[in-house]
This record gives C-alpha cells, sequence and structure tokens, in this order.
C-alpha cells in the first residue's frame, strides 16, 4: 500500500490546462470541484479519456530530449487503465507492438496501464524497451549480444528464461504486477518486426550478420498527469538512423562495430588522422538508412528530423508556448555541427505532463 495521495495543486494545475487548450470541453469549474471531491475522499482521481489523450500528448511534447516533436498531436494513446494482471499486461504490450508496427508504417502509439494509486500500486515493465536484445557475458568477461542488456538477460534467466545465445535474441518481457510475482512473457515473433542490414553499394556488409528492430518502444518511463503516476505507459515512435547506425551498434560498449566496418572498407586504421572511425561511421549509417527505406519500414535520418525540430519550434513558439529541450540529447551524434539544431541554446525548464525515469 502506497501512503502517496495525489497532489490537489498539481490534479488542478493540470484540469486547468486541459480546460485552456481544449475550450470546447466546457465545465471547468464542475470538473475542478468533481476532482477535489475525489481526492478529498479517496487520495486520487480519475482522468477523463479526454484528458487522460491529452496529457500523453501534452507528455511528448515536454520530451525535452526528443528531436520528434512535431508529431505530438498524432499521438495514439490506447487506454487500458482496466488491465489488472500481469498477463493482461502481457497481451496489451503485444498488442501494442502489432498495431504500432503497422508492417512497417509505424504509427507512434502509447498504452496507458493502471496508475498507482493509494489503494494499490499500478504494475510496471522491467524491461526499459518492450524489445531488446538479450548480452549473454562469458567467462572471460567478454559478451555476446547487447552488452547493455546483460543485467536484464540475467534477471531473465533467474526466472527461468533460456536464452539461444546469439547476438540478437529478443528478450522475454517482465512484468512486475502491483502486487505478486514476476511474470515472463516471450514475444510473439509475429509482434517484433526486424530489419537484416544490408548497404547499397557493399555486398560484403550483409555477411557482417547485422540487424535491428523496427520499433523502438521505451517501457520504464512513467507517465506523469496531473499528479498522476502511470508507471507502466510504453510508448513509441519510429527511429532515427543514428539511434542505431551511430550509437547502438557503434558505441564501443554497445555492439562496437566501427574496427569490424573499417576492415572490411580497407581503411588505413593504424592512426587516428584517416578519419577511419568517421568514414566506418557513415558507412554504418548509410546501411541504416537503406536497409529501413528497402524494407518499407518508417525511420528518418538526423538531417530532416532536425529540419522538422526547428519548424516544431517555431510553431510551439507562434501558439504562445515554450518548447524547452535538452542540447545534449537533441544534437544528433553524427554530423551534429552539419545539423542546424547544433547552432542554437534551448530553454532548459522542466514541464508536467512528462515521461520521466523513477528508475
Ligand atoms: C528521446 C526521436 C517519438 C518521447 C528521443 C531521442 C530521439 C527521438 C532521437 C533521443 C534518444 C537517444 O539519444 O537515445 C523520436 C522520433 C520519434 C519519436 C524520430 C518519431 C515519431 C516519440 C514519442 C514519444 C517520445 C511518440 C512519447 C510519446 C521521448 C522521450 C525521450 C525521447 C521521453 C527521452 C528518452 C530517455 O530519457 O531515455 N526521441 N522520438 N518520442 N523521446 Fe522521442
Ligand atoms: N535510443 C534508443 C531509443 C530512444 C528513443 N528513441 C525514439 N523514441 N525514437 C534506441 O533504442 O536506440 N521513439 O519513441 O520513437
Amino acid at each position: 500500500v502506497l501512503e502517496r495521495t495525489t497532489d490537489l495543486r498539481e490534479a488542478e494545475r493540470f484540469i486547468r490546462l486541459f480546460h485552456a487548450e481544449n475550450p470546447k470541453a466546457g465545465g471547468l469549474n464542475a470538473r475542478l470541484r468533481d476532482v477535489a471531491r475525489d481526492v478529498g475522499r479517496h487520495g486520487t482521481y480519475t482522468h477523463t479519456y479526454e484528458e487522460l489523450e491529452f496529457g500523453a500528448r501534452v507528455a511528448w511534447r515536454n520530451s525535452n530530449r526528443c528531436i520528434g516533436r512535431l508529431y505530438w498531436r498524432s499521438l495514439k494513446v490506447r487506454d487500458r487503465r482496466q488491465v489488472t494482471t500481469a498477463e493482461g499486461v502481457a497481451l496489451e504490450c503485444v498488442a501494442h507492438l502489432r498495431e504500432a508496427t503497422g508492417n512497417g508504417k509505424i504509427r507512434p502509439t502509447v498504452t496507458v496501464l493502471p496508475p498507482d494509486t493509494p489503494a494499490r500500486r499500478g504494475p510496471r515493465i522491467l524491461n526499459d524497451q518492450l524489445i531488446r536484445y538479450a548480452g549473454y557475458r562469458g567467462r572471460d568477461g567478454s559478451v555476446v549480444g547487447d552488452p547493455r542488456n546483460v543485467e536484464l538477460t540475467e534477471t531473465a534467466k533467474a526466472l527461468g528464461w533460456r536464452g539461444r545465445s546469439g547476438r540478437f535474441d529478443v528478450l522475454p518481457l517482465i512484468i512486475q504486477p502491483g502486487l505478486g510475482d514476476p511474470l515472463l512473457c516471450n514475444l510473439p515473433g509475429d509482434a517484433v518486426l526486424e530489419v537484416p542490414l544490408v548497404h547499397p553499394e557493399y555486398p560484403w556488409f550483409e555477411e557482417l550478420g547485422l540487424r535491428w528492430h523496427a520499433v523502438p518502444a521505451i517501457s520504464d518511463m512513467c507517465l506523469e498527469i496531473g499528479g498522476i503516476c502511470y508507471p507502466c505507459a510504453p510508448f513509441n515512435g519510429w527511429y532515427m538512423g543514428t539511434e542505431i547506425g551511430a550509437r547502438n551498434l557503434a558505441d564501443t560498449d554497445r555492439y562496437d562495430q566501427l574496427q569490424v566496418v573499417a576492415d572490411r572498407l580497407g581503411l588505413d586504421t593504424s592512426t587516428e588522422r584517416t578519419l577511419w572511425r568517421d568514414h566506418a561511421l557513415v558507412e554504418l549509417n548509410v546501411a541504416v538508412l537503406y536497409s529501413f527505406e528497402q524494407a518499407g519500414v518508417t525511420m528518418t535520418d538526423h538531417h530532416t528530423e532536425s529540419r522538422r525540430f526547428l519548424t516544431h519550434l517555431s510553431r510551439e513558439e507562434q501558439a504562445g508556448r515554450v518548447c524547452p529541450a535538452d542540447w545534449s540529447w537533441i544534437v544528433p551524434p553524427l554530423s551534429g555541427g552539419v545539423t542546424p539544431v547544433f547552432h542554437r541554446y534551448y530553454d532548459t525548464r522542466v514541464l508536467v505532463p512528462a515521461f520521466v525515469h523513477h528508475r
């Protein structure tokens, strides 16, 4: 049982925001009175569907680290607050992936499961994304798969999961219900669209055996709206190529592929001054964008998305709002200075509703 009751001032602040931006909703004072009554009686209140949808969209709009916010109004909100069991949560995650993947035409989607209330804790997903590749640590300390997910892989194994020791094994979901033991759930193959990576000019690239999943679906952030915390609200958009090509496959503490790519390209890696890392990085990113395009899977590139983000900023200003942003996350990890988002600073305020890391 949680001690925490909903902060009535936060609730009122959100209800006022909802009515200010949705003047047609009407009945502000009646709603404020009802919310105050419910918080007084039960320590919390329940969002209407319209409030939930608006709150989730504004949480995206307020994501300072996100360069993809131009489309915040198009977020599809799946209201699954009535789902109480871990099995139900697992089924909803699978349904979310199927709907959001759309055969490659990815739809930005969030599924909202029950909130934390004074009476009962909401469920949680232990995976940081719905789709993650296992990382297996060997005796010599080296890792097969994604080194980032070694701990999650060990948790899954401790709960009875058996990995196949491959480089791209999709981990099961681990769901912690409000009460009781965690549940393991294998994702069915048709819920996980993947793209094998090929290069438009180098046939050998395919032999590297690299691939990535189509949908990034963050599942470990709380959705906070009007003083209510939804700890289980997995959301997705689509990938920007650099997330995969310049980080997941390139970082030395992830798949660490720059040396391998440079060797195949026949680059001189004896000195940094040949810029072999930069060259390999570009070819890796070319392969990522080309492969997703060929597979018909939605993906954006960092040049296009940077321009769109500045469009978003000016639209927000025209609407009379500040659009805060975190420069260190907005600037892409490849060719930063060649994109327009590099050449300015941003308001760094933190607004709510928001997606927040509580873990
Ligand atoms: C972060 C792009 C949709 C919320 C990011 C990052 C990128 C990005 C490149 C930085 C990731 C990193 O460096 O690891 C996009 C694109 C989208 C999209 C291209 C396409 C539609 C969404 C949606 C939501 C969202 C639908 C929420 C409803 C966030 C949040 C973060 C983030 C909360 C920060 C994550 C963290 O702190 O780890 N996004 N995004 N984004 N995005 Fe988006
Ligand atoms: N860099 C992470 C994903 C973080 C969120 N990125 C998005 N979000 N594109 C990775 O898996 O590489 N989104 O909701 O679309």
